[in-house]
């Protein structure tokens, strides 16, 4: 399987976030994509190759014009302020405030974002968009007909929906690829979000829609981030009615639930007869994981790996979350080595 990277990544480096009442330096940091290529490398995987460029086209199919020039700006407003610390939100247009767009860059940051977690340092824009190009790169390989490929995306992006930042993802890298393989033909793509996370970008991207299935095994939103979406009545609106599938479970599940519930994907997903399966590949779900509550172990990400194999689908793995990060590689390239057999 051929991994796409690219070094841009390093460019986005948030100094702190919010956990537990404290700032915390950034769990969602560059080491983490280096774990997990240094291990893709280890185990030989395959050859690892730069990514494309495929423009803005793509990008606008899922992220709205005015999010993207606000995203790309946002840097060089802030700095013309004389500003060089991270630029980060603090107040959102919630219930009993109006959707306005404001003049100021606070403001729109707030309007244009869901929570505090996604900080716009000088590099974020570069490193987000090179991101999407990554995605868009093993879209091709598999258009041009790969079985498999992995792209090593960092900064993630399954929680970014078309006009929204938040949960340290920018742009929908998994979206954007899944829009891809439907603009060059294919009618039916299922997107198997894996992460810890409910995907709430990618399902708010394709909830009224029935060309994409989301399906998604997470922490469950009445205990976990990111608390407004991923509930199991979720299950699509209009012409996407029916091609939602939300797995929420408990705090501490191991992987005889967890397995439970890709059993339960994996028949939806083969239900649908998808053409392709984009799968975001968080592996936040280790029970050694910082900021989440599920107990899988490394051998589990095999057996993962191997399911996801017997759908007998062309298959696009995209780099999303995890933040134990000296495990992150053997985890990621765990499921990767499974799904190979
Ligand atoms: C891509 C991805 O995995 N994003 C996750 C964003 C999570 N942000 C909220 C983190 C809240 C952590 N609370 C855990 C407390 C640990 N003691
Ligand atoms: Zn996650």
């Amino acid at each position: 399987m051929l991994t796409i990277y690219s070094d841009d990544h390093h460019l986005h480096h948030g100094r702190c976030e919010i956990i537990d009442g404290e700032l915390k330096p950034c769990f969602e940091m560059p080491s983490r994509a280096d774990h997990v290529l240094a291990r893709v490398r280890q185990q030989k995987l395959g050859d690892v190759i730069e990514p494309s460029d495929f423009g803005r086209a793509p990008v606008e199919r899922i992220h709205d014009r005015d999010y993207l020039a606000f995203f790309e700006g946002a840097w060089a407003r802030w700095a013309a302020m004389g500003r060089d610390g991270d630029l980060m939100p603090f107040t959102w247009p919630a219930r009993t405030l109006r959707s306005v767009v404001p003049d100021n860059l606070h403001g729109q940051l707030g309007y244009y974002s869901f929570d505090g977690g996604a900080p716009i340092t000088a590099g974020t824009w570069q490193a987000a968009w090179t991101a999407t190009q990554v995605a868009l790169s093993g879209q091709q390989l598999i258009g041009d007909g790969a079985h498999s490929a992995f792209a090593l995306c960092r900064p993630p992006g399954h929680h970014a929906a078309a006009d929204l930042m938040g949960g340290y993802c920018y742009l929908n890298n998994a979206a954007i690829a899944a829009q891809a393989f439907l603009d060059q033909g294919c009618k039916r793509v299922a997107i198997l979000d894996v992460d810890y996370h409910h995907g709430n970008g990618t399902q708010s991207i394709f909830y009224a829609r029935d060309d994409v299935l989301f399906a998604s095994i997470h922490g469950h939103p009445a205990f976990e981030f990111p608390f407004f979406l991923g509930y199991a009545d979720e299950q699509g609106e209009g012409a996407g009615e029916g091609f939602n599938l939300n797995l929420p479970l408990a705090a501490g599940s191991a992987w005889e639930p967890w397995s439970a519930a890709l059993e339960s994907a994996c028949k939806r997903i083969a239900a649908y007869a998808p053409e392709v399966i984009v799968v975001s590949l968080g592996v936040d779900t280790f029970k050694e994981d910082p900021i989440s509550q599920f107990r899988l172990d490394s051998p589990d990400y095999l057996r993962m790996g191997e399911r996801i194999a017997r759908l007998g689908k062309p298959t696009l793995f995209v780099m999303e979350g995890g933040y134990a990060v000296e495990e992150i590689g053997i985890n990621a390239v765990n499921v990767l080595e499974g799904f190979e057999g």
